[in-house]
């Protein structure tokens, strides 16, 4: 691969496991203790905003209590080092890949670190519990805050942003995601629309495994070092 080589990287939950942070889809993963439609949907949080807050308080909280793996160590190092250009998205919402070391992370579905006021849409950084009643700083009168999550049936964000650099993409290296969500999960096919390779990391075959040219099974802190290396 010539060192120009537009790099395109899409990571899930899985590249965080090692980290001690469940995933979402596993027997003992997150929706197997909540139901989607109570804690990660609009309408969710219309019915009952105390429990969606205390899903994203605890995962928040827990923040504190991990770091970063050799996977995360990996990428920061291949974004940094790589003389082409790199675009590192992830659907998670932790802080892991920047506490790694990654100059640059977009991330589609939010970040727990921030929260967004209902009404004008502003984001805010935000470390601490969010309850029912915590109200933002820009509206008069104060709205609520809410956590800055892409729930089911939202928009992900920086799409536009995202799908440009799958268009242009030498290379997409999918980490440690299922393949189940859209629209992440049809970036794979995007980016070999347009010729790129295809390469994916995971402990087993993903939803989109036909779609990808180069696979590599096993725990990501474990293969891609060595990978990226
Ligand atoms: C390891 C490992 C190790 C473990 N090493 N690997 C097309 C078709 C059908 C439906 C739809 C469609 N388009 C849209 C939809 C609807 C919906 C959807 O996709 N539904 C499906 C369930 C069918 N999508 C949406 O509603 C999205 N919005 C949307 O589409 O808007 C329309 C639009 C799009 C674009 C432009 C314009 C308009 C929004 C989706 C929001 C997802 N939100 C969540 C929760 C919020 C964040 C949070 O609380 O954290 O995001 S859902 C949850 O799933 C979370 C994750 O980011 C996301 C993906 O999960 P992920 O990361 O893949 O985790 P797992 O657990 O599934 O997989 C982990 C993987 O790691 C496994 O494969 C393991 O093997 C592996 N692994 N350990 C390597 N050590």
């Amino acid at each position: 691969m010539s060192q120009h080589a537009r790099i395109v990287i899409l990571t899930g939950a899985g590249v965080s496991a090692e980290s001690g942070l469940a995933t979402f889809r596993a027997h003992d993963g997150l929706w197997e203790q909540h139901r989607i439609e109570d804690v990660a949907t609009p309408e969710g949080f219309v019915r009952n905003p105390q429990l969606v807050q205390n899903f994203y308080n605890q995962r928040r909280a827990q923040l504190s209590s991990v770091v970063p793996n050799q996977a995360h160590q990996a990428l920061a190092r291949l974004q940094r080092e790589w003389p082409g250009d790199v675009m590192l998205v992830t659907q998670n919402v932790d802080d892991l890949h920047e506490r790694g070391g990654s100059p640059q992370v977009i991330h589609m579905h939010g970040e727990l670190l921030k929260a967004r006021c209902v009404e004008s849409g502003q984001v805010v950084a935000w470390l601490n519990d969010i309850t029912a009643e915590t109200r933002c700083a820009c509206c008069k009168p104060a709205a609520i805050l809410r956590p800055h999550i892409v729930w089911f049936g939202e928009i992900p964000l920086h799409m536009e942003h995202i799908y440009t650099a799958l268009g242009q993409a030498d290379l997409f290296i999918s980490i440690g995601t299922s393949g189940n969500v859209y629209p992440a999960a049809g970036f794979v096919a995007e980016a070999r629309r347009h010729g790129a390779l295809t390469v994916e990391f995971n402990l087993e075959p993903s939803e989109q495994r036909s779609l990808f040219q180069q696979a590599n099974y096993g725990p990501a802190g474990e293969t891609l070092p060595g990978w990226v290396d």
